[in-house]
């Protein structure tokens, strides 16, 4: 199974341990396409010297590759909301995963293209995973 987890990088990278660790979670279950959202040297300033359309398009690719999408929701971020807007129009299977805290926008938690799981700990999140991935 081809994963595309989605978290914030110029959103803030204040949760970049959390998507460490759902990161590692998800390895269990298939290839994540998209490892660096975990990596602590990402920072949102952007250091690699890619071109903004280079990313937009390989992104793009690798979520069309990608037969489900997990997101963690919790930081705001647009490169994320746009991902569960384009998962969710082309019918891929988007779990979002949100801490609480912030009110999570309506454009997300009412979008029914996508399961919304709350969650506080990596246990209640590896659940979340297990039982959304299990019927995929
Ligand atoms: O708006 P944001 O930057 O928070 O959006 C984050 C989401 O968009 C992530 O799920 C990524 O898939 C994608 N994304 C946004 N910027 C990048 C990026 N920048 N590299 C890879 N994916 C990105 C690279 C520059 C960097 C060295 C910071």
């Amino acid at each position: 199974m081809r994963i595309y987890f989605s978290g914030s990088i110029s959103g803030g990278r204040a949760d970049q341990q959390v998507y460490a660790g759902l990161i590692a979670r998800l390895r269990a279950f298939g290839t994540v396409l998209t490892e660096h959202i975990g990596d602590p040297a990402l920072t949102e300033q952007g250091e690699d010297g890619r071109d903004d359309r280079a990313i937009h398009d390989r992104d793009i690719a690798w979520l069309r590759q990608a037969d489900v999408v997990v997101a963690e929701v919790t930081a705001p971020s647009l490169g994320v909301g746009y991902e569960i807007g384009k998962a969710s129009e082309w019918g891929k299977p988007v779990l979002c995963l949100h801490r609480g805290g912030r009110r999570l926008s309506a454009m997300i938690a009412g979008c029914p293209g996508a399961v919304i799981r709350q969650y506080q700990t990596l246990d209640e999140a590896g659940s979340a995973i297990q039982e959304f991935l299990a019927v995929k």
